[in-house]
Formats: structure tokens, C-alpha cells, sequence
């Protein structure tokens, strides 16, 4: 694979939308824009304060930012349950046929108020490992894993075990349903139900996107503790309304070493000053519950947002990002979520990261020290293409090359 190595390198000849494919998308949605030159002009709120130093940044300022991104945009997850983790099965030989694989189920049970619910994820290794493997954890929202009993997930382009096994990486993926139905449904249901008595009083603060996102922190804690795994070296992985969550996850939980959003758009990487496809008002409008009720106040208003999507990429700094967009998505605004990346220079740069490049050509990853960047040709979705990006990255991260 062909990587540009970043300097402050200008490339003039950098991706941009196919006219044609503009053109079919305003004719499709003409409430919504489509066109560069429609952007209107923002000043986006500074990544860091001034005057921000490492030492300042990790002692306070990091941690102050998370605090205005979980007020202003994804909320909380209701705190004070208890969490076990089992101490399982150590992996075994794969049962699921197909795979040359080490395989555990991974099982989590969550308490609260002496209401239990039990989340599972799916964990495979490879076999043959000589020291313990960084592990990718999959925010799995299109159901890819099959939990039924006797059935194995599916290896495929959404989630190619075989690939990333063959890297050397093991990767676990989980449902999002079982923390939080993919619903409009008042925060009744999921592991929200545990919380019954705290609804009234905290539901405005609470999110399914922040829910999903403590979920993965809980599965980052599980694989940690499987014999074969490096806890240090744990990568979160989304796409689309995942690469919202994996972005939650990053920013909230400083455990996680990598963190990958694949199309994460609006409310993902997507920078929402831009109000380029998907704007806040309608991601608030059809999905009411992926965000807490603050974020709506910002619908149509973007320009108040005291942060915007950059300061979540901020917030994971000094660890490790990648960023992924797709020609055709412009639905989730390809540029805006390379700007997103972008404009989180200066929280990179307290630590000697950076700065990245301009937006790259079509299929030619871009990458700093800490920061990955690619746009693929083709359309909204998480494809072997997309994850030999990222494998590629976690080998040049982990110095496995
Ligand atoms: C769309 C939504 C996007 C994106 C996508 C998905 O309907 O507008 O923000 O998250 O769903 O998750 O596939």
C-alpha cells in the first residue's frame, strides 16, 4: 500500500466530489447541501486554549473539554453500576469451523439496584501467536454477529476475522443492541431499563451513542483480561452511527490506544459548522436518542456549539485516530470529516504530531505519526478496503511492519 508521509506537504490535487454525483444528491435532497461552494463560513472554537502545554493537557484540559463535549453533544452514560467480569474461558481452537482461529465468548455482567444484564461479545485470536496481540473491538450496530446458540459470527467484509487474524491481530466484536436498542423508545429499554429510578432526573443527559460507547470501554476491559491479549494495544472500530460511538468512546475512555471511525458523518468526524449532507437538526429530528437533548439546541444554530466534532478528535489526543471517508458518501460529508481530523492539529501537535496533510487523492491514505486519513472510492459502508487501511496503520502504530 501507498502512504504519503506527512509533512506540511500541499497537495493541489486532492479529492473532490464527482459533479455528477452532486448534482444527483441535491436533485434527491434539495433541502440539504450538497455543494463546496454552499458551505457557509464558520470560525470553529480553537482545539485547545491558548497557551495549552502537554503537562496542561493532560492534567486538566483534556479532561475539561470531555466534561463540554458530554454537556453539549453525546451526554453521559448513567454511572454507579456494578460491573463483573467473568474470569472465562481461556480462548480455544474455533468452533465455528471455517477459522483457524483461537475463539472465547466474552461475557460482562452488569448490575444495578439488584437489576442484572448480561452483554456478550465475540473474541477471536490467532492461534499461533508468540506474544500477546493488540485486539480490534468492533461496535457491531448492523448485527453481523449472529449470538444464536451453535451459530459463529460471520466472517465478512464488515468484520473479516480471517483478514485481521492473518495481520496478526485478534478482534472481538459486540452487538449495540443488547446495551441499547437502536430506538426512539424514552430510554426504557436496554441498560438504560436498569436505571428506571434515575430517568426522570438524568434522562436529558443520557444517550444511546454514550451508552454503545461505555459498552465498548466495558469490552476494552474484558479483552484486556483474556490471556493472549496486549491491554495496551486495544483499537475500537465503528462505522457510520459506530464511528459516532468509537468517537465517543476515544474521547471518553483514555485506555483506548486506537481509535477508528469509518463514514462516522455528521455527529461523527464530520465538522456539523459545515452543514454540508446530514445537518444537526435532522440527525436530532430522526434520531432523537443517539445524542443527550442538549445537542438539539443546536439545531440550525450550529455556529453556538461551544466545540464541534474536531474537539472529539482533540479530546483523544495524544493517542492514536484514523479517520475513513467514501466518494460517494456524501451524505456523511467526506470533506468535512477529513477537516474534523484536520482541525484537531494543535491538540496533536502538543505532543510533536503533525501537522496533516491536505485533503489526499481518492484511495491514497494519508497518515502523521498518530493520524490516519483515507477517502475510498465507493459508496457508505466498511469494506476490506477500508480495514487493509487500518491494519496497515495499527502496523505502522505498533511498529509490526
Ligand atoms: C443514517 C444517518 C447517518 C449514519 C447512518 C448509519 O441514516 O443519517 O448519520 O449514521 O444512518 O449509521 O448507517
Amino acid at each position: 500500500m501507498v502512504w504519503l508521509v506527512l509533512a506540511a506537504a500541499v497537495c493541489t490535487d486532492g479529492w473532490r466530489a464527482d459533479a455528477e454525483e452532486v448534482a444527483r444528491r441535491q436533485a434527491k435532497r434539495p433541502d440539504f447541501t450538497y455543494a463546496e461552494a454552499e458551505v457557509p463560513e464558520y470560525t470553529l472554537p480553537p482545539a485547545v486554549p491558548e497557551g495549552a502545554t502537554a503537562d496542561s493537557w493532560r492534567s486538566h484540559q483534556r479532561r475539561e473539554l470531555v466534561a463540554r463535549i458530554q454537556t453539549n453533544v453525546y451526554g453521559v452514560f448513567p454511572s454507579g453500576a456494578a460491573v463483573l467480569y467473568s474470569e472465562g474461558d481461556a480462548p480455544t481452537p474455533s468452533p465455528h469451523g471455517v477459522l483457524n482461529a483461537d475463539y472465547a465468548r466474552v461475557a460482562v455482567d452488569v448490575q444495578y439496584a439488584l437489576r442484572k444484564r448480561t452483554l456478550t461479545g465475540h473474541l477471536f485470536l490467532p492461534p499461533d501467536a508468540k506474544a500477546p496481540v493488540p485486539v480490534f473491538v468492533l461496535i457491531d450496530h448492523r448485527g453481523v454477529v449472529d449470538d444464536s446458540p451453535g451459530r459463529g459470527p460471520e466472517s465478512g467484509g464488515f468484520w473479516p476475522v480471517e483478514a485481521i487474524l492473518a495481520a496478526g491481530y485478534g478482534t472481538l466484536a459486540f452487538r449495540t443492541e443488547q446495551i441499547d436498542p437502536d430506538e426512539d423508545d424514552g430510554f426504557r429499554n436496554g441498560l438504560h431499563a436498569l436505571f428506571a429510578d434515575r430517568r426522570e432526573a438524568e434522562s436529558a443527559t443520557w444517550s444511546t451513542i454514550a451508552a454503545w460507547a461505555w459498552g465498548a470501554s466495558r469490552f476494552v476491559d474484558a479483552v484486556g483480561r483474556v490471556e493472549g491479549v496486549d491491554a495496551d494495544r486495544i483499537a475500537v472500530i465503528g462505522h457510520s452511527r459506530g464511528g459516532k460511538t468509537a468517537l465517543c468512546a476515544g474521547a471518553y475512555d483514555p485506555r483506548i490506544a486506537l481509535t477508528i471511525a469509518n463514514e462516522s458523518g455528521c455527529g461523527g468526524a464530520a465538522l456539523s459548522r459545515r452543514r454540508f449532507g446530514e445537518t444537526v437538526e435532522r440527525i436530532n429530528r430522526v434520531f432523537p436518542h443517539w445524542f443527550c437533548d442538549r445537542f438539539s439546541d443546536f439545531d440550525g444554530r450550529e455556529d453556538e456549539l461551544p466545540i464541534d466534532q474536531h474537539s472529539v478528535i482533540a479530546a483523544i489526543a495524544p493517542r492514536a485516530v484514523c479517520v475513513g471517508s467514501a466518494d460517494r458518501d456524501l451524505w456523511a460529508d467526506p470533506r468535512g470529516e477529513y477537516l474534523g481530523l484536520k482541525a484537531a492539529d494543535p491538540a496533536f501537535a502538543l505532543y510533536g504530531d503533525g501537522p496533516l496533510s491536505e485533503m489526499p487523492p481518492l484511495d491514497t491514505p494519508v497518515r502523521t505519526a498518530v493520524r490516519g486519513y483515507h477517502i475510498r472510492s465507493g459508496g457508505h459502508d466498511l469494506t476490506d478496503a477500508d480495514w487493509a487501511v487500518y491494519l496497515d496503520f495499527a502496523d505502522h502504530l505498533w511498529c509490526r511492519e
